[in-house]
């Protein structure tokens, strides 16, 4: 059998080169990679957004071990079918309107990858009609906004206005984040979720697509 737990604890320490030549050996041995991905990869992954949302483990190593799942992402995605990527539903990701941080956003966009979802990341300073087009062309189920800036919060209520006008509101799923945003806020503007976290909005992504 694969040695699993070896590739979680490499990945919880940010060890890529240990992680992607853990994988070479399990395919080497016969191993599916799409039970490397789910058994290995992603539990590892779950184990990191545990940890960092008890703070455990902070930003920086949450990168690292997020940059050890897409280098082997790289290698097991020709080796997967398209749904085993893709299984947990797709999402559109940006930081809204006006604002430009996108430090944050770029870690639960990766936290999302690596619990199988496909993100389409419209960037930064992304207009309500971006998003709509996004989400329509992608038929995501989820849409995912980021906030870092107490000017920039009211461009999510329009965002959310110009989804529910281009007819789209029941076919997505809203969440939204940033350090300013809160659940009360969450809840005034008719989001689906609010996660204040990468580990967090993971968990949410999950619950909302199943
Ligand atoms: C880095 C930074 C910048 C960088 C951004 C670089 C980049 N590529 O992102 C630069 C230098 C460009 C910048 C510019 C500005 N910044 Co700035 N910036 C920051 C800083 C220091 C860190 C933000 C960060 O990356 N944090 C780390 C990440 C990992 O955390 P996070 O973004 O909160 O994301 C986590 C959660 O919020 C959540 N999350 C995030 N997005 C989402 C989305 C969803 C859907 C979900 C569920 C969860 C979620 O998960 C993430 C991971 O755990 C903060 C201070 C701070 N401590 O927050 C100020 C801060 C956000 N900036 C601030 C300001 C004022 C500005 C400027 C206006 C400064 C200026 N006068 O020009 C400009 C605005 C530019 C613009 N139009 O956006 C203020 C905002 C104040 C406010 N409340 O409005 C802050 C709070 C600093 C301060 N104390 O004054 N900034």
């Amino acid at each position: 059998m694969a040695d699993y737990d070896g590739i979680m604890q490499l990945l919880m320490a940010g060890d890529s080169d240990g992680v992607t030549t853990k994988v070479k050996k399990a395919l080497e041995e016969g191993t599916a990679a799409g039970e490397i991905l789910n058994n290995g990869l992603i539990k590892g992954m779950d184990i990191v957004g545990d940890k960092m949302q008890s703070g455990d483990m902070f930003i920086p190593e949450v990168l690292m071990a997020a940059k050890c799942m897409s280098d082997a992402v790289e290698i097991l995605k020709p080796l997967l079918g398209d749904d085993a990527v893709g299984a947990a539903g797709r999402v559109v990701i940006g930081t809204v309107k006006g604002d430009l941080h996108d430090i944050g956003k770029n870690l639960v966009k990766m936290m999302m990858e690596s619990a199988g979802f496909v993100v389409t990341d419209l960037g930064v300073d992304v207009a309500p009609e971006d998003f709509v087009k996004a989400i329509r062309e992608n038929e995501a189920d989820i849409v995912a906004l980021s906030a870092l800036l107490t000017t920039t919060m009211p461009m999510m209520q329009q965002t959310i206005d110009a989804i529910k006008e281009g007819g789209l509101r029941q076919q997505v799923k809203i969440m939204i984040g940033g350090a300013p945003v809160t659940q009360k806020f969450a809840d005034d503007i008719g989001a689906d979720g609010y996660a204040a976290d990468a580990g967090s909005a993971n968990q949410m992504a999950k619950t909302l697509a199943g």
